[in-house]
């Protein structure tokens, strides 16, 4: 905290000191943590964070700031690498990357940062759908196109940002209650009850809603929807929850995993426990991204079924970029093709053919 406070007061100073020569460019107050607990959350590898900075750009190449959720599981990994080696120098761009450590003030702040260095355009992948609307404007003030990736934006002025590509949330978990379905029929358990736990993602995420949205469709009238809680999209925390689940609940069938990750955690937890999982164990275990490690789960024999989440945007919003820049119109809303794998297939053959 102290060191916090030590920060606070040389922005200040700083900021004093650069009124009226109209080029200050430290962050401005609002950048700061907008609540005392906020400020508390952060931890001292952010309070010491550089502000995402472009280096010498050449005038030729489109500068893009990606404000990027964090690095919470594979599918980000996979999604940052994505970005990185779409907006290189040889491709025409400069790329401005910042991890906002999955907090949504961090995500303000970088777009704040990216208007003050007057960036050719911002691309967010949103931590939360809502709460954005006052930086939307000032990117919409300083003539700065603002495109969405990934994860959604809950806005009442869609004006606000150009386009929005990622997958189809609501479909994926519609999907995989859908499988849910045919795979007890066809062990003869159409019509036994059957216990259901969620590990879901962070609260308020669109990869959240629209997964708990569209499972909850397709739930059967003989399905118990014991609990559902976060466990953050992160393998330690889905762990832990699953963990406390199987202590709450002696009689859990299936676990819903909102990504891989959290499965990988749940996994751990249930063998942990004593009990099995997979085609072959006592809790059957779904999830959502298919990232390689999922395909190695299946081979394993813990995981049933991972329904697929395309985390390669870059080109996609490479594109977008490029045809903006021609004076094109884009489609406002653009969902990835996506499939789903089960230990039914050829899950070995099919990892080879995977690109992440
Ligand atoms: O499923 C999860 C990641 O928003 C689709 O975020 C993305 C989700 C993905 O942390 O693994």
């Amino acid at each position: 905290m102290k060191k916090k406070l030590l920060s606070i007061i040389l922005a200040t100073a700083m900021v004093a000191t650069m009124v009226g020569c109209g080029s200050a460019t430290s962050e401005p107050a609002a950048a700061e943590p907008a609540t005392k607990e906020a400020a508390e959350e952060a931890t001292p590898a952010e309070e010491v964070a550089e502000e995402p900075a472009a280096e010498e750009a050449s005038d030729d190449l489109i500068v893009v700031g990606y404000a990027q959720v964090g690095a919470e599981s594979d599918w980000r990994t996979a999604n940052t690498e994505s970005f990185k080696t779409t907006f290189t120098e040889e491709n025409g761009y400069q790329l401005i990357f910042d991890d906002a450590q999955q907090k949504q003030e961090n995500q303000i702040k970088a777009i704040r940062s990216f208007i003050q260095q007057e960036v050719d355009y911002i691309v967010v992948a949103p931590v939360v759908e809502t709460g954005w609307e006052t930086v939307l404007e000032e990117a919409k003030e300083a003539g700065i196109p603002v495109i969405l990736s990934d994860r959604m934006m809950d806005v009442s002025d869609d004006s606000l940002y150009e386009c929005w590509v990622g997958g189809n949330f609501v479909k994926e978990g519609e999907d995989a209650a859908a499988w849910l379905k045919t795979y007890l029929e066809d062990q003869g358990r159409g019509s036994e009850e059957i216990n259901i736990v969620t590990l879901q993602g962070t609260i308020g995420a669109s990869a959240q809603v629209g997964r708990t949205e569209g499972f909850a469709n397709g739930m059967q009238d003989n399905w118990v929807m014991l609990d559902q809680q976060t466990g953050e999209f992160t393998q330690s925390k889905g762990q832990e929850v699953m963990e406390s689940f199987l202590k709450q609940y002696p009689d859990i069938d299936v676990v819903v995993c909102e990504n891989d990750n959290m499965a990988f955690g749940a996994i751990d937890a249930i063998k942990a426990a004593g009990k099995t999982c997979g085609p072959e164990g006592d809790i059957i275990v779904i999830s959502f991204d298919a990232v390689a490690a999922a395909f190695d789960s299946m081979i394993a024999g813990d995981l049933n079924a991972t329904f697929e989440c395309n985390p390669l945007h870059g080109p996609r919003v490479a594109e977008i970029i490029q045809k903006l820049e021609a004076g094109e119109t884009v489609e406002k809303i653009q969902y990835v093709d996506e499939s789903y794998f089960d230990t039914s297939m050829d899950v070995a053959a099919i990892k080879e053919t995977r690109a992440y």
